[in-house]
């Protein structure tokens, strides 16, 4: 067992006036929030890959962290390590949950077979560790975008060998994730998309992807995997269009196979930005068409335009995240999955608890103020008072279609509807927003 961060007891809740360096503030894993406790709202997951596996590299510099498991010969010691470290820091920071690429905890080896066998040995420790510790499994994906074969796609691939190694690798994936009891089973589409049109068709690649996922959802039934397969929407970055856009372009592919039942949606904020969206705009939307699953948490920057993955600090803006997850009725298979990275200059192991600390911190208080939100009901008036008049049973009856257009028409003649202008109100709304944060 190894011993990385200089913490050895686990992080307590010490109440906002605390002046110690490592305490929640805010975050108290117990305390009722509108019936349920902060830990049953937040249900918090620590990733692997950002955590445990990215050294601190940029495009113009390599490795800054120098953890020693980059640097070991034996590729399986340094998985074991890593391992020990997962539960170590889940332990330190008192959170449930964790996550997974298969990459991300055992090497590739030199065939899949040899793969397969190393994702499973260390999930053998995962078991024993998850049942020692009360630790959970939030979600499992594969790994489709690292190694070169996935160069110009993995399920969307022009050449069928790689849709079919894909189809051997998720299989194998899915098979561990419901083995370890994992909640939900994520797909995030990172080489599904294109780098340029003059090489590409667009048609026979979105037919690829939508066979690739009824192939899963019909898998997650053969071995009875009880939770939802989570598509991560992405605009672009690593490929120039990914064909999981956002939440309105993957329900499309959802609803186009008819799987709205099996298939929910993992948001990621800072996908959400580089779509061009708001976080709380694509979580209100994903729960309007039904396909809310779980959130892939972190903070983009708003001037670079990359998918930087910094930790989400601002509470301002996580309480109207928040507020949507509430109004969605909360998470039941999902959770928030902290898919952020230190930034490179924060070399100390320290700096990975006080990133999660914070974050964690923040989205409590940020539960907090939602909760006041919904609590107190004056948005949510507001906005009903907007479609108020839709409630008669004239405009009902014109919303489900009983009436047609000419016999509306006939009535907007004979009646002289006038439709009277009303405010918006955006600035009052803003400020009631303030009173709560
Ligand atoms: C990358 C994605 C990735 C997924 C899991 O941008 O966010 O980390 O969450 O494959
Ligand atoms: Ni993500
Ligand atoms: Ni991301």
């Amino acid at each position: 067992m190894t011993q990385f961060y200089s913490l050895k007891e686990p992080v307590k809740y010490e109440g906002p006036n605390t002046t110690k360096d490592l305490a929640f503030r805010w975050y108290n894993p117990t305390q009722k929030v509108l019936g349920k406790t902060m830990a049953e709202h937040l249900r918090f997951a620590v990733c692997y890959w950002h955590t445990l596996c990215w050294p601190g590299l940029d495009p113009f510099g390599g490795d800054t962290f120098n953890r020693q498991w980059h640097h070991m010969a034996d590729e399986m010691a340094a998985a074991r390590m890593k391992a020990d470290i997962m539960f170590e820091t889940l332990n330190l920071l008192n959170v449930d949950f964790f996550c997974f690429h298969d990459l991300d905890i055992a090497p590739e080896g030199n065939s899949l077979k040899e793969f397969n066998d190393n994702v499973t040995a260390i999930a053998n420790i995962f078991e024993k560790k998850m049942a020692a510790s009360n630790k959970k499994l939030l979600w499992g994906t594969a790994n489709m975008f690292s190694n070169r074969r996935f160069m110009a796609g993995a399920a969307s691939n022009p050449d069928p060998d790689v849709f079919a190694y894909c189809a051997a690798q998720v299989k194998h994936c899915l098979d561990v994730t419901h083995g370890l009891g994992g909640e939900n089973y994520v797909m995030w589409g990172g080489r599904e998309g294109y780098e340029t049109l003059i090489n590409t068709n667009i048609g026979h690649e979105l037919d690829q992807v939508k066979r690739f996922l009824s192939l899963v959802v019909e898998y997650k039934h053969k071995i009875g995997f009880k939770g939802p397969i989570l598509l991560e929407p992405k605009p672009q970055e690593p490929t120039k269009h990914q064909y999981d856009y956002d939440v309105a372009t993957c329900y499309n592919t959802i609803a186009a196979m008819g799987l709205q039942k099996d298939v929910k949606l993992n948001i990621e904020q800072n996908h959400a930005i580089l779509a061009g969206h708001t976080f709380e705009h694509e979580i209100a939307l994903a729960s309007a068409l039904g396909v809310f699953g779980s959130i892939d948490l972190n903070r983009g920057d708003y001037q670079s335009g990359w998918d930087t993955d910094q930790f989400a600090m601002n509470v301002p803006e996580l309480t109207l995240a928040m507020y949507e997850i509430l109004k969605a009725g909360g998470f039941t298979t999902g959770g928030m999955n902290f898919d952020a990275k230190i930034r490179r200059q924060s070399i100390d192991a320290d700096d990975i608890l006080h990133a999660h600390v914070g974050s964690m911190d923040a989205c409590a208080r940020a539960l907090l103020n939602a909760a006041k939100m919904v609590e107190d009901g004056k948005l949510a008036k507001l906005v009903a008072g907007r479609y108020s008049k839709w409630n008669t049973p004239q405009n009902q009856a014109m919303l489900a279609g009983q009436e047609s257009l000419d016999a509306i028409a006939a009535r907007v003649l004979s009646s002289g509807i006038e439709p009277q202008p009303k405010s918006g109100r955006q600035e009052y709304i803003e400020s009631l927003i303030n009173s709560y944060c």
